[in-house]
């Protein structure tokens, strides 16, 4: 071999080696909240389909709900030396140690469905998430709309407490209700996005405002609705009929429960974060192409006139 044509080989096997890693090769590790709602049940599945199609290999950690858990899995992940870091974070706050800890490892790390405190800006690569804030103006205009000028009190179920949609969600339900005076939220509490805490809460509204006077149930999420509207019925109220319910996801059990009138609209929610987000991810490996900050995921509401 001529010293040229040597140079000319070693440059090809360096070139090469420094190729980025092909999608086959890709390993991302999913740091999940839980398993709370069916929505996120559905995430966690659609998530594996989503990277089996990409031929990359998912690590999901569920965190049963604590941010501490979901701390420790990142941990590990950045021990293995994953690809990327997908992270649905529980609450909003405390993660600017650990993903400074995934950045000075060089490991890109993507948001799903929920945001972190703007102060992690730079600690992420990319966020895909629905605007929550925006989900809740939609149930809020829904309301307005359907109660028509009349006064209309209103309780609502919020998601858990420090979690971005959760703030996001009543906050553009408030934002309408400042402009509709005939309404009035009179009693508004956590129940954690689950069925349980969703029953347990709205029993607790019943017992404490006497049921006739309720108009309307929002709820962040369906889960809570469903263990609601159980809760309604069970002291003997109709819902979807007496007390209008409005909430967001659009999982497979409200709709059930609008087809048997039982509850009156949703918004929903895609739980396809992953795919957008594995998409993000092999562009940026591949070519290093930086995805925008956010991608925004749709939101639409749906009620008995959709015939869902
Ligand atoms: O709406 C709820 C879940 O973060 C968008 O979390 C997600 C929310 C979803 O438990 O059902």
């Amino acid at each position: 071999m001529t010293s040229k044509a040597f140079l000319a080989a070693t440059a090809l096997v360096a070139i090469t080696l420094s190729l980025p890693a092909t999608a086959a090769e890709l390993t991302v590790g999913f740091s999940q909240i839980g398993s709370e709602s069916g929505w996120r049940a559905a995430e966690t599945s659609v998530s594996k389909s989503e990277a089996t199609k990409r031929k990359v290999t998912l690590k999901i950690a569920d965190a049963q709900q604590k941010q501490e858990n979901q701390i420790k899995a990142i941990r590990s992940f950045i021990a293995q030396g994953v690809d990327a870091i997908f992270l649905a974070p529980v609450v909003s706050s405390g993660w600017d140690a650990v993903l400074k800890e995934a950045k000075e490892a060089k490991i890109p790390v993507v948001l799903l469905d929920r945001d972190i405190d703007p102060s992690g800006k730079e600690l992420y690569l990319t966020a895909v998430t629905s605007d929550s804030v925006h989900e809740g103006a939609v149930a809020g205009e829904w309301l307005a709309k359907a109660a028509g000028g009349k006064a209309c009190n209103v309780v609502e179920l919020q998601g858990t407490v420090g979690a971005s949609v959760a703030t996001n969600r009543k906050k553009g339900f408030d934002s309408v209700v400042a402009k509709n005076a005939n309404l009035k939220v009179v009693r508004s509490q956590t129940g954690d996005f689950t069925r349980a805490k969703g029953k347990e809460v709205m029993e607790s509204f019943i017992k404490a405002e006497g049921g006739k006077t309720i108009c309307a149930v929002y709820a962040h999420n369906d889960d809570m609705m469903v263990g609601a509207i159980q809760a309604m019925k069970e002291a003997g109220l109709k819902p979807g009929k007496d007390v209008l319910t409005v909430s967001i996801d659009a999982v497979p059990d409200i709709f059930k429960a609008i087809a048997a009138g039982e509850a009156n609209a949703t918004v929903e929610l895609t739980p396809n974060m992953a795919g957008p987000a594995l998409d993000a991810i092999m562009a940026f490996k591949a070519k290093g192409t930086v995805p925008p900050k956010w991608i925004q995921t749709e939101s639409k509401l749906y009620t008995a006139a959709d015939d869902p």
